[in-house]
């Protein structure tokens, strides 16, 4: 047999799905390269072939790629596979090497900023391994065309890194309804073809237009839901059209992981709560019911994991988690000591908390709180933390540092929000501000962290004291005069951040507060993370619903209209 038309491929770190350990995925994206040794277990970059060479789990966007093209050509002319097999399967008779591109530069946000912490210049694995893809020798021997997709092809084309890596084709966008015709000029090298193809919004596919993959993902990712209306400026899924996945396809989305292997599939979605939503942003909560059951039945399934939610449903409806709560935390495979379930399982969605400063909320991402109000967003987040975690749900919650224009009175307000979270359960995870391409804050500058605040910096370390005591279950005292910090401190970090981030890292080591307090804006001195768990929030959140009429998900364009924000200096008087 000669060598397959078609080979598709993934780096080993975005196709790993080791231990079902999105954090793994997380380390992989922010890690340098340099210090992947001592950060990354070795075999979470081996991932599992089947004895003829294809891979037996890349991601999902790649299996889709896959999908569509088994459409027009046959399995023996489209072959998956990783790096180590690449040479097995390129040869005289590809035409075409197709790479997915989650994080291939690691420049998306968290990433490169995070490796930055360990020097300047330094590449985080994700980059190193899909350059390895790109300077494979097979590929100069036989000289395939390259194309990558993937959502974060953008990255290749800010770096402007196309030449370098011999890239013929970058194609960026939901494929599904554009792809034959592509892939047909791709092939007869169509000279009218752009070498950046960029699929418009009126492009996107229906829901009907979208298949069942073919073959299993890394993590068994399901869609439910596809792109989001909540309009936040930052955000890429936000420019996607709202869809909700019929449930025969998520089903069978989900037979095909578990008769390939898979034990566990990822339920994903911008926001669980859009799944058959009802209007206004209504959480339909028997839709979600029934897809739960209907996933759960399936033979051979064990355990599912959740991606993202949004807080605003939560507290509008405290019912929805109570009735999700027996269809996800029993059948998760994370487990944490202070769980009250009786086999200590807990499960951990995404939930974007992005900033506790009003003013920046109202000017970025006003539809997240719907159909509460910006001013609104701390009570909002408190009461949602407090019912999410009596429930066994200890989420996974993100914030951005260094949005536009971010004053210190912006980033106090988020270390207000921040303390008062200190009792609650979860990861919190600070981000800095990236624009993302195609985004409505696309023109905008990255953070940067020679630009960090003080208080930005207390803020970050202050998330991972958080962390760190959550997860290893320790008090401050366990990590009291952790020698590393102030080596690190003094031989580096003071170099390249300055001495803002002294107290705030001291502060992660476990240095005793009350020596601190005067250099820092939060006091810790004498309070102990209380294990119980946040107190019920007593205070009432004022209602204040918007009146905005008619939004539902398929007309996404709608909320961002809504979320269109008048300027800073009009908000102030809300
Ligand atoms: C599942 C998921 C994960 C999982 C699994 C990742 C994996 N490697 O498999 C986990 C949780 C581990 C993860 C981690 C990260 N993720 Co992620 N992830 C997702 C999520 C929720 C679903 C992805 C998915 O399957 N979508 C459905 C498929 C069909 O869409 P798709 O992948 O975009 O593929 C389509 C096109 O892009 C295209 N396509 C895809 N591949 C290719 C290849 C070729 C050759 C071509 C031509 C086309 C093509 O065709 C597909 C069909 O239209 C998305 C949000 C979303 N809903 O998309 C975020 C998302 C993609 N992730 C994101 C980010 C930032 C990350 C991290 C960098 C986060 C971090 N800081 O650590 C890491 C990077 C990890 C890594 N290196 O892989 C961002 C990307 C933002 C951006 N535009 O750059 C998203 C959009 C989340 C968000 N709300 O912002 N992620
Ligand atoms: S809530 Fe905002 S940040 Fe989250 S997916 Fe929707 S638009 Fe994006």
């Amino acid at each position: 047999m000669g060598s397959p038309k078609i080979v598709l491929t993934a780096s080993s770190t975005e196709a790993s799905e080791f231990k079902h350990s999105v954090w793994q995925q997380m380390l992989s994206a922010t890690i340098p390269f340099k210090y992947s040794k001592t950060f990354i277990n070795p075999a979470s970059m081996v991932n599992d072939s089947w004895p003829d060479g294809r891979a037996k789990y890349v991601p999902n966007g790649l299996r889709m790629v896959e999908t569509l093209l088994l459409r027009d050509y046959g399995e023996d002319d489209v072959v998956v596979c990783y790096y180590e097999n690449l040479d097995r399967f390129v040869g005289p008779e590809t035409k075409v090497v197709a790479i997915h591109a989650h994080n291939p530069l690691g420049i998306s946000y968290a990433t490169d900023v995070y490796s930055k912490l360990g020097g300047e210049n330094l590449m985080p694995l994700n980059a190193a391994e899909f350059l390895k893809i790109v300077n494979h020798p097979i590929l100069a021997k036989h000289k395939p065309k390259i194309v990558v997709g993937g959502p974060g092809g953008w990255q290749l084309e800010k770096a402007n890194r196309l030449d370098e890596f011999n890239i013929d084709y970058l194609i960026d966008g939901e494929i599904e309804r554009v792809f034959s015709d592509l892939f047909r000029r791709i092939l007869d090298g169509d000279p009218s073809l752009e070498r950046i193809v960029k699929i418009p919004k009126a492009m996107q596919p229906t829901i009907d237009e979208i298949p069942v993959v073919r073959h299993r993902s890394t993590f068994g990712v399901v869609e439910i839901t596809r792109g989001c209306g909540r309009g936040c400026q930052f955000c890429s899924p936000a420019t996607k059209v709202g869809r909700s996945f019929p449930l025969d396809h998520i089903v069978e989305s989900t037979r095909v992981n578990v008769s390939e292997g898979a034990t566990e599939v990822m339920l994903t979605s911008e926001d669980m709560f859009l799944y058959e939503q009802l209007p206004n942003f209504g959480t339909n909560t028997d839709a979600l019911e029934r897809m739960f059951r209907a996933v759960l039945a399936v033979e051979g399934l064990e355990t599912i994991q959740l991606t993202h939610i949004t807080m605003a449903p939560v507290v509008k409806d405290p019912t929805v988690i109570e009735r999700l709560t027996p269809l996800t935390v029993p059948y998760s495979h994370l487990k944490h000591d202070e769980s009250t379930d009786p086999n200590k399982c807990i499960t951990d969605p995404i939930i974007g908390l992005e900033t506790g400063s009003p003013r920046l909320f109202e000017q970025f991402m006003k539809g997240k709180a719907y159909p509460y109000k910006a001013y609104q967003w701390r009570d909002v987040v408190l009461k949602g933390m407090e019912i999410l975690n009596r429930h066994n749900w200890y989420p996974f919650n993100t914030f951005i540092i260094g949005l536009p224009g971010e004053t210190d009175e912006d980033t106090k307000l988020s270390l207000d929000m921040l303390f008062d979270l200190r009792d609650s359960k979860g990861m919190y995870v600070p981000t800095w501000f990236v624009p993302l391409e195609n985004t409505r804050m696309q023109k905008k500058d990255s953070a940067k962290l020679i630009e960090m605040s003080d208080l930005q910096w207390e803020f970050f370390f202050t998330c991972w004291k958080y962390n760190l005591e959550f997860y290893r279950g320790g008090t401050l005292e366990r990590y009291k005069y952790s020698m590393g910090i102030p080596l690190y401190y003094r031989m580096l970090g003071r170099k390249l951040f300055g001495q803002g981030i002294k107290y705030p890292l001291y502060r992660l080591g476990g240095f005793p507060e009350r020596l601190m307090r005067k250099h820092m804006y939060l006091d810790f001195s004498g309070i102990k993370r209380n294990k119980a768990g946040m107190k019920p929030f007593e205070k009432e959140i004022v209602p204040g619903f918007e009146t905005v009429k008619g939004l539902n998900m398929v007309d996404a364009s709608a909320m961002r209209r809504t979320a269109d924000l008048p300027e800073p200096a009009a908000v102030a008087g809300d």
